[in-house]
C-alpha cells in the first residue's frame, strides 16, 4: 500500500453557501493553499489590471467569466511552488469544460475529494444581502444574486453528478454555525481521504 502525498481538494456549492468562509479553514487544516478564482478576479478588479478591466462587467452582472480565460489563470496559478504538494480550489471548476481543462492540468491524476456545500436558496440570499451591507460587493444585489443562482443551477450543478460518479464527492449540510459546518466538512474529508490509500 502506498500513501498519497498530495492533497488536491475542491469546494463547490451555490453562491453564498459559505465556500470562501470554509475554504480558509480547510486549507489550514490540510496545509495547502486556498485558490479562489473569485478572489483572483476581485483582486484584479480592485488593482485595475487589464484582466480586472476585462472581467469587471461580467462579474457585476453575475455571469461566468469565459472558460478559456479562467482556465488560463488557474493553469498558471497551479504551477506556482506552493501548489506542488496540493491545493484547495474554491469556485473552480464551475463548468463541464473547466472540469476537462483541470483534468488536463492534473495530467492523469485526479482530485482527491470534492466538498459539496449545500444550502437552500432563501438562506443564501439572506447571507449575501447581509454581506452586501458589510462589504458592498457589486454582485451582491438581490437581482444579481438570483441570477448567480440560476447560472449555478444551469452550468455548475451538473458537475455534482460527474464528481459523484468519480467517487470523490463529500456532500455537507452548509446550514448552521460556521464552526458546526467546518466540523462536518473535516469529518467528511477525513473519511474520504483515508479511503484514498492506493493498493
Ligand atoms: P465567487 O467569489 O466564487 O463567489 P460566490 O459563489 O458568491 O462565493 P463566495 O465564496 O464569495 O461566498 P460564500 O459562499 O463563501 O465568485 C464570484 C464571481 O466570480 C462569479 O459570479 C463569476 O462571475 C466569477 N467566477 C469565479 N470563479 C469562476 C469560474 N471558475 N468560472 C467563471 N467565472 C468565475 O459566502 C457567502 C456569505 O455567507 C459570506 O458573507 C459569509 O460570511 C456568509 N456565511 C458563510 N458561512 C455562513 C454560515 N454558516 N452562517 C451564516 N453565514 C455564513
Amino acid at each position: 500500500m502506498t500513501q498519497n502525498t498530495t492533497t488536491r481538494l475542491l469546494i463547490i456549492g451555490p453562491p453564498g453557501a459559505g465556500k470562501g468562509t470554509q475554504a480558509g479553514k480547510i486549507a489550514a487544516r490540510y496545509g495547502v493553499p486556498a485558490i479562489s478564482t473569485g478572489d483572483i478576479f476581485r483582486a484584479n478588479i480592485s488593482g485595475g489590471t487589464p484582466l480586472g478591466q476585462q472581467v469587471q462587467a461580467i462579474i457585476e452582472r453575475g455571469e461566468l467569466v469565459p472558460d478559456e480565460l479562467t482556465n488560463e489563470i488557474v493553469a498558471d496559478r497551479l504551477t506556482q511552488e506552493d501548489a506542488a504538494a496540493g491545493f484547495l480550489l474554491d469556485g473552480y471548476p464551475r463548468t463541464v469544460d473547466q472540469v476537462h481543462a483541470l483534468d488536463g492540468m492534473l495530467d492523469g491524476s485526479s482530485l482527491d475529494a470534492v466538498v459539496l456545500l449545500e444550502a437552500d436558496a432563501d438562506e443564501v440570499v439572506a447571507r449575501l444581502l447581509k454581506r452586501a451591507e458589510l462589504e458592498g460587493r457589486a454582485d451582491d444585489t438581490e437581482d444579481v444574486i438570483r441570477h448567480r443562482q440560476d447560472v449555478y443551477a444551469e452550468q455548475t450543478a451538473p458537475l455534482i453528478e460527474l464528481f459523484s460518479e468519480r467517487g470523490i464527492l463529500v456532500p455537507v449540510d452548509g446550514l448552521g454555525t460556521v464552526d458546526a459546518v467546518a466540523e462536518r466538512i473535516a469529518n467528511g474529508l477525513d473519511a474520504q481521504l483515508s479511503a484514498r490509500v492506493s493498493h
